[in-house]
């Protein structure tokens, strides 16, 4: 069969999460990367202000990744990891367990962070089965949180427009209020003062429902796709002692913060966490080939060793759990991290990084500046009209004149590759200002 395609036809593809029409009308379309630049189409350099989407930590096409992906696909392209394995995938856990924070022994492979969530989710609920705690079903999220698109990542979610769409969702799920609170926080440097005590809903909610039927509470440390909220300054310590009281695993979903994204490995260790689960994906493989991996305790891993030896353990796992590529491509990017020292080097830029962002305080229609590692975001006072419309016209305007950013209702959200330089971070906000000058 002879078929004809038509490259430039955007019709076909119906972009995720993307306002089509618009997009097709005007598409934005890149071709190319290196090291934190995209190249579009028609040839013009673009700044990558948001590492991709918050998982090109490492850069763009780094030799490395580029090596050991190829290597790969020459040499075993796939094989499974139901009872089979190849070595790539042992070699892969055990170096990643060697960077988790302390206690995390164990690694069970996915394909993205939404499939972490939902692997963490259901090993939550099934860890206390196995225990003899078996009322103990009920998750609790958070509002204003986002774990992927899935049914139980979407329950236990919180962004009103990503659930509304979809039914009743998954039952017996709670959400925490959210920490984000301008009238006492506003322009905070890094971690806020107020709001540890949002913490203690999770009694309110322990009391309403009985610790006896929570299995698990996830959150982000920082939620990042809302638009940056960063905890207030002891509310993650206060969550995870509730949590302990009452026998409910803590589920970090560090799909955007872990890989140095805050200066160190994993935001458990920048905020002196001890969570039972921790759900990664993104800059695990610098974003070149899709995977996940949930992060695993011992007293979770263990609880599930009980059966006859010769039985499955966990009745989950996916096709390809711990894939060749994905696995070289992840093993490629540890070996680039470690040689660059790029888990802590966000520690070095954070205070520059800071300066900077908080240097366009002032500026049209900006009612808050907030930033913790290399992230940062800008948040707009919303034209009542056109909610959205006034970040949305930014990032548009941005992209003309260079560089990345990402829009999510009225704010927009920034982070680099953990590569930039401070003269790149220097022509980041030099384009971002006059954005913000200019724009209506
Ligand atoms: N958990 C968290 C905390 C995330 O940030 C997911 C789960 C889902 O991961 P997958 O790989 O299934 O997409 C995410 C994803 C943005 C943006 O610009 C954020 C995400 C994805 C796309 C865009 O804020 N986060």
């Amino acid at each position: 069969m002879n078929i004809q395609t038509k490259p430039n036809d955007l019709a076909a593809f119906w972009m995720p999460f993307s306002a089509n029409r618009q997009f097709k009308k005007a598409p934005r379309l890149f071709v190319e990367a290196k090291g934190v630049h995209y190249v579009t189409d028609n040839g013009r350099r673009v700044l990558d202000g948001t590492s991709g989407l918050w998982c090109v930590n490492a850069g763009h096409c780094r030799p490395k990744i580029v090596e050991a992906i190829r290597k790969q696909a020459e040499t075993l392209d796939f094989a499974g990891t139901f009872q089979m394995g190849h070595t790539r995938a042992f070699e892969l856990a055990n170096r990643l367990t060697a960077i988790a924070p302390k206690g995390f022994e164990h690694v069970f492979f996915t394909n993205s962070g939404s499939e972490s969530v939902e692997t963490a989710l259901k090993m939550a609920i099934a860890y206390h089965r196995a225990k003899g705690n078996a009322a103990k079903v009920r998750l609790i999220g958070r509002e204003r949180g986002y774990h992927g698109v899935n049914f139980g990542g979407t329950s236990v979610g919180g962004i009103g427009g990503n659930r509304k769409m979809f039914g009743t969702l998954v039952g017996g799920v709670d959400h925490l209020r959210h920490t984000h609170d301008l009238s006492r926080n506003a322009y905070a440097r890094g971690e806020p003062e107020h709001g540890a005590e949002l913490a203690d809903e999770l009694e309110r909610l322990v009391a309403l429902h009985d610790a006896s039927t929570i299995a698990a509470v996830i959150v982000e440390p920082v939620a990042c796709s809302t638009g940056v909220l960063i905890p207030p300054k002891g509310y993650l310590k206060r969550l995870e002692a509730i949590c302990r009281k009452h026998d409910i695993l803590l589920i970090a979903d560090e799909v955007i913060t872990a890989f140095g994204r805050l200066g160190t490995p994993f935001a458990a260790d920048y905020f002196d966490i001890s969570p039972d689960l921790i759900t990664t994906a993104k800059a695990i493989t610098n974003g070149t080939v899709p995977m996940g991996a949930v992060f695993v305790k011992s007293h979770v891993h263990d609880a599930f060793m009980n059966g006859p030896e010769w039985m499955i353990d966990f009745f989950h796992g996916y096709t390809y759990s711990g894939h060749p590529m994905a696995c070289a491509a992840s093993i490629g990017t540890l070996d680039t991290f470690a040689d660059e020292g790029l888990l802590t080097r966000a520690a070095e830029l954070a205070p520059y990084w800071e300066e900077r962002m908080h240097a366009l305080k002032g500026l049209p229609h900006v009612i808050d500046i907030r930033n913790i590692g290399l992230i940062g975001a800008i948040e707009f006072e919303p034209d009542p009209a056109q909610p959205g419309k006034r970040a949305f016209d930014r990032f548009v305007q941005a992209f003309e004149q260079g560089l990345l950013v990402r829009q999510t209702g009225d704010i927009i959200a920034l982070s680099p590759p953990l590569i930039i330089t401070k003269d790149e971070i220097d022509q980041l906000f030099d384009i971002f200002a006059k954005v913000l000058k200019t724009a209506n």
